[in-house]
C-alpha cells in the first residue's frame, strides 16, 4: 500500500511539472486566468488537500482573507472539504511571491512562496494556512 501511495504522489508530480510547461505556453496567447475554476493558469495560487501538489485543489488567481469560506473543488481526494487549515501543498504559479498566513486575515505565522516554486508546506504551515496573499500584506 506505501509503495502504491508514493507511486500515485510521483506520478502526480510529474503531471504538476508538465503543467507548469503548458502553462508557460499559454501565457504567449492572451492570458484568461480565472479564479477557482479548477485549472491552475498562470499567475495563480493552487493550494492542494494532499502533500506532493496531491488530491483536489482550488486555484486562486486573488488574495483570500478567508479560507474558511473556500472548499477544493478539482476531483480528488479532499473534493469538497473546506480549504482553511486543511493544505498539505502548495504550487505558486505567479512570477510574483505569495505570502500564506496562519490565520485569516493575514493573521498566526507569516511564510512566503518565491515565483514559480511548488511543494509540501512544512511543519508550522502544513493544514494551519489560513489567509494568503500575493503581496507582502503587512
Ligand atoms: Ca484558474
Ligand atoms: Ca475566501
Ligand atoms: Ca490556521
Amino acid at each position: 500500500m506505501k509503495n502504491t501511495a508514493a507511486l500515485r504522489r510521483t506520478l502526480r508530480t510529474v503531471v504538476a511539472l508538465g503543467a507548469l510547461g503548458a502553462g508557460a505556453l499559454v501565457t504567449a496567447a492572451p492570458a484568461t486566468a480565472a479564479n477557482k475554476d479548477g485549472h491552475l493558469d498562470y499567475h495563480e495560487f493552487s493550494l492542494n488537500f494532499q502533500d506532493s501538489q496531491a488530491g483536489s485543489f482550488t486555484d486562486f488567481l486573488y488574495d483570500e482573507s478567508l479560507l474558511s469560506n473556500d472548499r477544493f473543488i478539482t476531483a480528488g481526494d479532499g473534493r469538497g472539504q473546506i480549504v482553511d487549515n486543511n493544505a498539505e501543498s502548495y504550487f505558486n504559479f505567479d512570477n510574483v511571491t505569495w505570502y500564506v498566513y496562519t490565520g485569516s486575515y493575514h493573521g498566526g505565522v507569516e511564510g512566503w512562496i518565491p515565483a514559480e516554486h511548488w511543494g509540501d508546506f512544512s511543519t508550522g504551515f502544513t493544514n494551519q494556512v489560513s489567509s494568503i496573499y500575493d503581496n507582502d500584506a503587512n
